[in-house]
């Protein structure tokens, strides 16, 4: 079934875009509205500090680690600190995955959406002022609000998500994000403190020249990897890699490309987090008419078992991806 695409007016406010749009989704949609408003507050805060980062005393690390074993950047913390109080104040959450937190964080009680979250995502390119970014996944709670959270409120598959996106700091900070009726985005004008709608209906070309990966891990990469990136240099495709997840998703989805973070000797089920990283940019991707596999089954179908658990990661325009599986 097509989905409606949503038509606005470039330029539309986001707030406007959000009220006008949200008798598209299927339910509760003022409080999906309400979320949506929340992380974005909270991405015009954490754009205020990053943008600042050089100035105040918050660059480098702060000696703890986060559960992954990632040193853990000061702004990783103020914005995990920013999306949490954000979520917390806006009241339609019950529960928070985040990177920066070994288990979910009880939010509101009665609210009715789980959020996972990356707050900060390539947080080690604070200090050189590259790009960064926000990832972001909605999910409706399964349990009835007001009740305990249970595991299936929080373990849930990338294909419940009712909506999903992220926010990328850099030359300009956009908001970009789906709730499963196309992709829009929304360009920042820090002057106003409002997001405006710059990329309406995005669609990922089928096909692309530019592929993303980590060419000093290639040596332990998996033969079938090994061999999709010689095919592309053999295209004489360009190779780009900011090290920035976000950036570099961000990049393909405009141009077309595809990323890939395969297993390695490192990480043996690749770096990627599921849940707060690769779902949500698989279900953008997917909007976008594109696609996102672990290499083998579609990103959105992997039945997570732990919160922090990493999966390889395939994703970008349809062809590229198709192309990369069939090595
Ligand atoms: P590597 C940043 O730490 C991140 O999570 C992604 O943003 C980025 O694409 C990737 O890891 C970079 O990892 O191993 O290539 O340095």
């Amino acid at each position: 079934m097509e989905q409606s695409r949503i038509a606005q007016p470039i330029g539309s406010a986001l707030d406007r875009f959000i009220k006008s749009n949200q008798d598209h989704f299927a339910y509760a949609s003022g409080e999906l509205s309400q979320l949506l408003r929340d992380i974005a507050l909270a991405s015009k805060v954490v754009n205020r500090e990053v943008n600042k980062a050089g100035l105040i005393d918050i660059m480098g690390g702060m000696g703890s680690v986060n559960t992954g074993g990632d040193e853990q950047q000061k702004l990783d913390v103020l914005a995990n600190i920013r999306f949490t109080r954000a979520l917390q104040k806006g009241g339609e959450a019950c529960a928070l995955i985040s990177e920066e937190s070994e288990t979910f964080m009880d939010l509101n009680n009665d609210g009715k959406y789980v959020i996972a979250i990356d707050p900060l995502d390539g947080s080690s390119n604070i200090d050189v002022n590259v790009s960064i970014g926000t990832i972001f996944s909605v999910y409706r709670r399964k349990s009835k609000p007001g009740m305990p959270i249970q595991p299936e409120d929080i373990l849930q598959k990338g294909s419940e998500q009712v909506a999903a996106g992220y926010i990328l700091y850099g030359s300009s900070t956009m908001l970009v994000y789906t709730t499963g009726h196309g992709v829009n985005g929304f360009t920042y004008e820090p002057t106003l403190g409002e997001y405006f709608l710059s990329h309406p209906d995005m669609q990922i070309p089928g096909d692309g020249k530019i592929f993303s990966v980590n060419e000093g891990s290639y040596n332990s990469f998996p033969d079938g990897v090994k061999q999709y990136v010689q095919y592309c240099k053999d295209k004489n495709y360009t190779g780009r890699y900011i090290g920035s997840l976000v950036a570099d998703f961000h990049r393909n989805l405009l141009k077309g490309g595809i990323y890939i973070y395969p297993a390695t000797a490192k990480d043996k089920h690749g770096k990627l987090r599921l849940m707060y990283e690769c779902n949500a940019l698989a279900f953008v991707a997917e909007q976008a008419g594109g696609k996102a596999s672990d290499g083998k089954q579609r990103i959105l179908d992997i039945e997570p078992k732990t919160l922090h658990q990493r999966t390889p990661f395939f994703v970008g325009s349809k062809n590229m991806v198709d192309k990369a599986e069939s090595f």
